[in-house]
């Protein structure tokens, strides 16, 4: 379970302290109505979240913390989106936000470049886009908030697969759709890790669930079939690490095939109780609904405006800093294992 490098893991002791107090203390926010942020001129900010697709309970997380960032900075939240986790889907919501006239579109962009038109037109009549989670190129918004460092994102789960498989074999990937910004990152990120420092691991396919729970759990069988060698899946989706968890449980690979990536330890619990799962990883989505709301809030304030070195304070987070290319990070990802996954509720 010491699976990640010394490095990783000292800044993931120190993300413990911080996902421990956000898990516990996330979700009784307060719910005074007067901001903590700078007052009058948020009062009748409107901003609406747009997920990849609607019905994963990652985005309902994140929303969550969306939600309790604008009761804190005294804004209005709305959550819309698509039932498929497509850039057609979004592009229509991202329509009726410019119409509407809301103040800021919060973003997880199903492909890097094809919603980029609709999020121009926003942006000419007024609206603020921030992505969040998953980016579109940078000119087609204001400010990403990324959930943790791509590279340390990818390097946790080599680390993870590499132990959990002793550096050798076939493994596989299951991601979620084929355009989506952020799983593509990772894994080309992953590829590069793997061909450095694991010479006897060999990726044989990835293959994409569309961040569909069905498709996913029939990707993870059709890998199966298609390999009996395989020693190992990486899903970097936790909509894809359920269902293949899911598929994995009630088979004979259970504890056969190794199975780890991106999940949230609410859908992972049973499995990693159960043997099927031993660690995975992933960030508090919470606390990247809330930043990212209250990032659109500093925006829309003209407290920032995107540019390298521009400051805000972002509620019971604290202050961030905007980084190169317009990007806010929320910190590092954290690893989670039978001997902890009971202290979080997300
Ligand atoms: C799914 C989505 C999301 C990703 C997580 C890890 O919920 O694909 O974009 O960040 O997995």
């Amino acid at each position: 379970m010491n699976t990640l490098s010394r490095a990783s893991r000292a800044t993931l002791v120190a993300a413990t302290a911080a996902l421990v107090l956000s898990a516990c203390g996330g979700s009784d926010d307060d719910t005074s109505s007067e901001g903590t942020g700078d007052g009058g001129s948020s009062d009748d900010m409107t901003v609406t979240f747009l997920p990849k697709n609607l019905g994963n309970p990652y985005f309902d997380t994140s929303s969550t913390g969306g939600e309790a960032a604008a009761e804190e900075f005294g804004g209005t939240f709305e959550e819309v989106g698509p039932q498929e986790a497509t850039p057609d889907g979004q592009v229509q919501y991202i329509n009726t936000a410019a119409q509407q006239g809301v103040s800021a579109l919060v973003v997880s962009a199903n492909d890097p470049t094809a919603i980029g038109a609709a999020l121009d037109q926003a942006r000419d009549a007024g609206t603020k886009v921030v992505t969040f989670d998953s980016d579109t190129e940078p000119q087609f918004r204001d400010v990403f908030v990324n959930q943790a460092d791509a590279e340390g994102i990818a390097r946790a789960q080599v680390d993870l697969i590499a132990e959990q498989i002793d550096g050798d074999g076939q493994i596989a990937i299951l991601s979620a759709s084929a355009n989506a910004t952020n799983q593509n990152a990772w894994i080309e990120l992953m590829e590069e890790e793997l061909a450095a420092n694991h010479p006897d691991i060999e990726l044989v396919e990835t293959v994409y669930g569309d961040d569909d729970d069905q498709m996913s759990f029939d990707r993870t069988a059709a890998l199966l079939q298609t390999y009996p060698d395989l020693e190992g899946i990486v899903s970097p989706t936790t909509v894809g690490i359920a269902a293949a968890a899911r598929y994995l449980s009630d088979s004979d690979f259970q504890g056969e095939v190794a199975l780890t990536g991106l999940g949230t330890p609410n859908q992972m619990r049973e499995y990693v109780q159960d043997g099927t799962v031993e660690a995975f990883a992933l960030w508090n989505p919470e606390d990247l609904g809330y930043l990212a709301a209250f990032t659109a809030h500093a925006l829309v304030n003209g407290d920032i405006t995107g540019e390298e070195g521009d400051t805000f304070e972002a509620g019971r987070l604290g202050e961030y800093t905007v980084g190169a290319d317009g990007v806010v990070l929320l910190g590092d990802p954290f690893v989670f294992d039978a001997d902890n996954i009971d202290d979080f509720d997300f």
